[in-house]
């Protein structure tokens, strides 16, 4: 009989694991807070402080009912400072003959395992089943198929589970109620505010803790109030159902100048770390409109978010990698633009989107998409550089999540894999979803001139550039007959103008992987303190 050290990481969070069914008596289970999973991208303060919270609260748990916990905190001084250094130090001093571990959520991490697979020390891996599909039932669905669209793998998924099924039909008679939910806000719509959880002391530790080694990163701290047990999940599971859910729905693409969160479920990071189950959301979800407190239109979307989109990355992620994460087929190679860690920019969109972001690690989906996400794609942002900002800010970022959003809906980087066209879109747009514009200097109406909103030439420009790769397909050719159409005087002032302000627009080379690296040792005790980053204008 073995003598396992199971290493858990910290979006593991879940006593139902894999790796801790049946496990010895004798068992060592392994948390391990590491800098460098801190600082290989810069994390937001508040995604750290809520990952090291979460797992210090799972590991007094997992003591509570009797297993054999070993915890390495990040100050304790023989920490090796890495996720598999540190595991295997375990193994040593605790006399371990294997490692085991549930698929992590990185490809970097799953190789840097598998490569040892077949160690003097082995580790054994085993396959994550907190999800409603796994890679394999993906590659499975996807083989042979012309088309990976996300709607027919969701009618699968809704077919195998049953969710929001009346026979072998949909509830309702269709699939898909996105049509009803593209309302922008009303005026004085009130919004309910999200839960505050109070703090223990080991939150409260915890969060000193990465004030003094993290507080250089992009992000504040003050507005901490995420869920570090599955206890305050739970809270935040039924105030979304109770509050939030019957309008997700319609303003599910909203955006608004001053509400952050408007009916989000901002459950994402729990989920993620293993806090909640994807199947207690979309059960709870379909158990409200079963008994008709929620709307069809709002219970599909969240659905549809989740056991569709949310399974359908992973499956491309685990699938595709690792060539996947080199795809670029526009070409774009431009640095990140400064304001994505400094918030300075004139247009208001951009500037709340990444405010909002470092005051709460968190921006809804259309500011990801269609306000960040659109800005990057319109300024041909390089895919790395924008997925790295992206996994770093938001306390739900996880890479197998984070980069077929990044490469394949913001991106278009995958050559139409996920979407069948860029999601790219003018100032008009962002008029006609926020109220934005309202308190913007810039005109969402106005193409050219100095008040023209600089969304308007830069989306003509990109179509104007891209057009050999996209002209051709069936969904932009109305936007092309419009291109084609338009005078050449204009298009050479459009033209004009975005280039001017491409020009002008200051870029970052960003927090640099070995900016990071350095960090992580020095907190390792082997290197000096590390400049602090610079940003080139
Ligand atoms: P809600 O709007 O309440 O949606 C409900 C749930 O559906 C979410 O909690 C999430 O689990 C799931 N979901 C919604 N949209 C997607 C999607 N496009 N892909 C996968 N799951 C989805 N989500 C992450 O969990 N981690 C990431 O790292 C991440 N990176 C993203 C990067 C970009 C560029 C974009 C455009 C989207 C990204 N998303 C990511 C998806 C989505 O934006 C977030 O899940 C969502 O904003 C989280 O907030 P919420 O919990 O309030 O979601
Ligand atoms: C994101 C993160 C951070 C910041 N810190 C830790 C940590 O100290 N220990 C740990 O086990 N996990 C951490 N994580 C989450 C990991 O990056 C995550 O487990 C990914 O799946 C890595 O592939």
């Amino acid at each position: 009989m073995s003598r396992p050290l199971v290493l858990v990481l910290g979006d593991q969070l879940c006593l139902e694991l894999a790796s801790l069914h049946d496990l010895p008596d004798d068992a060592v289970v392994a948390l391990c807070e590491v800098a460098a999973e801190s600082t290989y991208v810069p994390h937001h303060p508040q995604k750290i402080a809520l990952i090291l919270a979460a797992m210090r609260h799972f590991a007094a748990e997992l003591r509570d009912r009797g297993y054999r916990v070993h915890y390495s905190a990040l100050d304790d001084p023989d920490n090796a400072q890495a996720l598999v250094a540190e595991a295997e130090r375990l193994a040593a001093l605790h006399g371990c003959d294997e490692i085991r571990a549930v698929r992590p959520g990185e490809w970097r991490l799953w190789q840097a395992m598998k490569e040892r697979e077949a160690a003097a020390l082995p580790w054994r891996l085993l396959e994550d089943d907190r999800f409603y599909s796994t890679p394999d039932d993906f590659a499975a669905w996807a083989a042979g198929r012309k088309s990976l669209r996300l709607e027919y793998f969701y009618r699968e998924q809704r077919r195998r589970t049953g969710l929001l099924m009346e026979g072998d039909a949909p509830a309702g008679g269709k699939w898909n109620y996105d049509h009803d939910n593209r309302e922008p806000l009303p005026a004085n719509l009130a919004v309910p505010e999200p839960p505050r959880h109070g703090r223990d002391a080991i939150t409260e530790a915890v969060l000193a803790l990465v004030a003094e080694h993290f507080g250089e990163h992009f992000g504040t701290l003050d507005g901490f109030h995420w869920p570090v047990t599955r206890r305050q999940a739970l809270v935040d599971l039924r105030h979304f159902l109770d509050q939030l859910l019957p309008g997700f729905g319609r303003y599910q693409d909203a955006i608004s100048d001053d509400e952050p969160f408007l009916f989000h479920s901002r459950l994402a990071a729990a989920l993620n770390l293993g806090l909640l189950s994807p199947r207690e959301l979309c059960e709870g979800a379909e158990r409200e409109y079963i008994e008709g407190r929620a709307p069809l239109n709002a219970v599909e979307g969240f659905i549809r978010q989740i056991l569709g989109w949310r399974e359908y990355v992973r499956g491309l992620y685990w699938t595709r990698m690792p060539h996947y994460k080199r795809g670029n087929i526009l070409g774009a190679d431009q640095a990140l633009p400064a304001c994505f860690w400094n918030g300075d920019t004139e247009l208001r969109c951009l500037r709340r989107a990444i405010e909002m972001t470092r005051d709460n690690a968190y921006a809804h989906h259309i500011q990801r998409l269609m306000v960040t996400g659109n800005f990057a794609l319109l300024c041909d942002v390089a895919p790395e550089a924008l997925g790295d900002w992206y996994l770093a800010v938001y306390a739900d970022a996880c890479e197998w999540v984070e980069l077929p959003n990044v490469l394949g809906m913001v991106l278009h980087a995958d050559g139409g894999l996920m979407g069948s066209k860029p999601y790219c879109a003018s100032g008009r747009y962002i008029d006609r979803m926020s109220d934005h514009c309202r308190h913007c200097r810039f005109d969402p109406k106005q193409v050219t001139g100095e008040r023209a909103c600089p969304l308007n030439s830069l989306y003509w420009h990109f179509l104007e550039r891209h057009a050999e790769t996209l002209s051709s397909n069936p969904r932009m050719k109305l936007i092309y007959g419009s291109l084609g159409r338009m005078a050449d005087e204009k298009r050479a002032a459009i033209r004009d103008q975005a280039d001017r302000f491409l020009t002008a627009l200051p870029r970052t080379t960003a927090w640099h992987a070995e900016a990071a690296g350095q960090r992580a040792l020095h907190l390792a005790g082997y290197a000096p303190e590390p400049t602090p980053r610079e940003e080139t204008p």
